[in-house]
């Protein structure tokens, strides 16, 4: 890893910021593949499923006998860890459930908000090396959790047609309710325009390569929306000298084993735990299966090494990092200074997999430095929050002359008569009362 010292101030932002993506070309191929989709269908759908992904695809929904029957392609230890998963996942998910408070704003004039699922949501799964079912309880669960009436599936088949049975086990074990072999862009447009055969759905979630990631973006013009503009996977670590160099390199190399584009960083007030750390990286880095593509990301990483870890916490709010990791001797301390991350994961033990698959937080998490803004998805990013207000007499007698006057200030006459209407009905029943 490159290891930089003390870098002054003014070289920050450029040490924060992530490899440009060239987007230009990517949207214009996108929205050539949706106008077809949107025009015809199925048809369209098919003619790119089939140059990209399965020759021989005739249809895409994925019959319920072969989604039973991957069952029996797992072993009983990965579905005991499945369910382990799910257990937590659910726990901490449907904590997230918030109460009816409704407020008094003036005597007469109550005010609540009350959630309502998003009914159609589609989840997107990458195909490809890793077959990222665990991607499927984070946002299966919470859809489920919410109350979302219709939760469908997309990934992309391999050349013989198959998806990994990990994928299909996992969406029929937690309630979704149909799956779709068809991916790429796609796929999104599907879910956007809607087919003969898959249909069209409100919001649109789950991580994908640069083209799925542009379609979900152009999807968003359609009126379609998505969990989170999301860009490669990182993780930030800021280690001290108690910290386990062993722990800290697998840390960086469970981030950059994700895909040649992650970035993985690394802070530190002292340079011999970096030194450490660099070296159990390299040493780890040799038994890895996917080691060429965690070599690829490592190019894009960086180590750096500050005189406190103040300004290392300062430099990790600029970067934003989709994973925090606090291996450092009092990781509350450090956390209270937490202004932007996705995740954070505090002390020797919590490490990023923990979150990745089984402690029960989300692990779709906004990238890129979007964590400035953006929060991850969780039982939110299912449901809308719908406001509901009730105004007696009382309540308009005691808010109607504000309103009258601030809409009479806006020029708006038909808002204030609105009002005037209501208020010289109230006092003339008073006055025959
Ligand atoms: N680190 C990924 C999630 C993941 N890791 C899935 C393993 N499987 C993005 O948070
Ligand atoms: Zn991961």
């Amino acid at each position: 890893m490159k290891i930089i010292s003390n870098p002054p101030l003014r070289r920050w932002e450029r040490l924060a910021q992530r490899p440009a993506l060239r987007q230009e070309k990517l949207m214009r191929t996108v929205e050539k593949i949706f106008s077809e989709i949107r025009k015809r269908g199925d048809k369209a759908v098919l003619k790119y499923s089939t140059k990209f992904d399965y020759p021989s695809q005739t249809a895409f929904p994925i019959e319920k006998e072969t989604v039973e029957k991957a069952s029996e392609a797992l072993s009983e230890r990965l579905k005991q860890a499945i369910e382990l998963a799910k257990h937590n996942i659910e726990i901490f998910h449907l904590s997230q459930r918030e109460e009816i408070r409704k407020v008094e704003t003036t005597q007469g004039v109550v005010c609540w908000r009350e959630s309502r699922p998003i009914e159609r949501v589609g989840i997107y799964i990458p195909g490809g090396s890793a077959p990222l079912f665990s991607t499927v309880l984070m946002l299966a669960i919470p859809a489920k959790i919410a109350g979302c009436s219709e939760i469908i599936l997309c990934t992309p088949p391999n050349i013989y047609g198959e998806i990994h049975p990990a994928i299909l086990y996992t969406a029929n074990l937690v309630g979704v309710n149909r799956i779709f072999a068809v991916g790429g862009i796609q796929a999104i447009g599907a879910m956007t325009f809607g087919t003969e055969s898959i249909p069209k759905v409100d919001k649109i979630f789950g991580p994908g390569n640069q083209y799925v990631m542009a379609a979900k973006k152009i999807a968003t013009l359609y009126g379609t929306a998505i969990d989170m503009p999301a860009g490669p996977s990182e993780v930030l670590v800021v280690a001290d000298e108690t910290c386990n160099p062993s722990f800290v390199a697998s840390d960086l190399l469970s981030q950059a084993e994700h895909g040649p584009d992650s970035q993985v960083i690394l802070l530190s007030n002292n340079k011999k735990v970096v030194k450490d750390i660099d070296a159990k990286l390299n040493e780890q880095l040799l038994a890895l299966p996917r080691k060429e593509i965690a070599e690829e990301a490592l190019k894009n990483s960086r180590a750096i090494v500050f005189d406190s870890l103040e300004e290392c916490m300062y430099f990790s709010n600029l970067y934003a990092p989709e994973h925090l990791i606090l291996a450092v001797e009092n990781p509350h301390l450090l956390a209270r200074k937490v202004v932007n991350a996705g995740s954070v994961f505090l002390g020797n033990y919590s490490c990023e997999s923990a979150g990745d698959y089984a402690s029960g937080t989300n692990h779709t998490l906004p990238t890129s430095g979007y964590a400035k803004a953006y929060s991850g998805v969780s039982l939110d990013s299912f449901i809308k929050k719908i406001t509901f207000q009730q105004l007696s007499e009382e309540g308009l007698l005691q808010i109607g002359p504000a309103i009258e006057v601030m809409a009479e200030t806006e020029q708006l006459y038909a808002h204030k008569n609105a009002v005037t209407l209501r208020l010289g009905e109230i006092m003339s029943k008073r006055l025959i009362d």
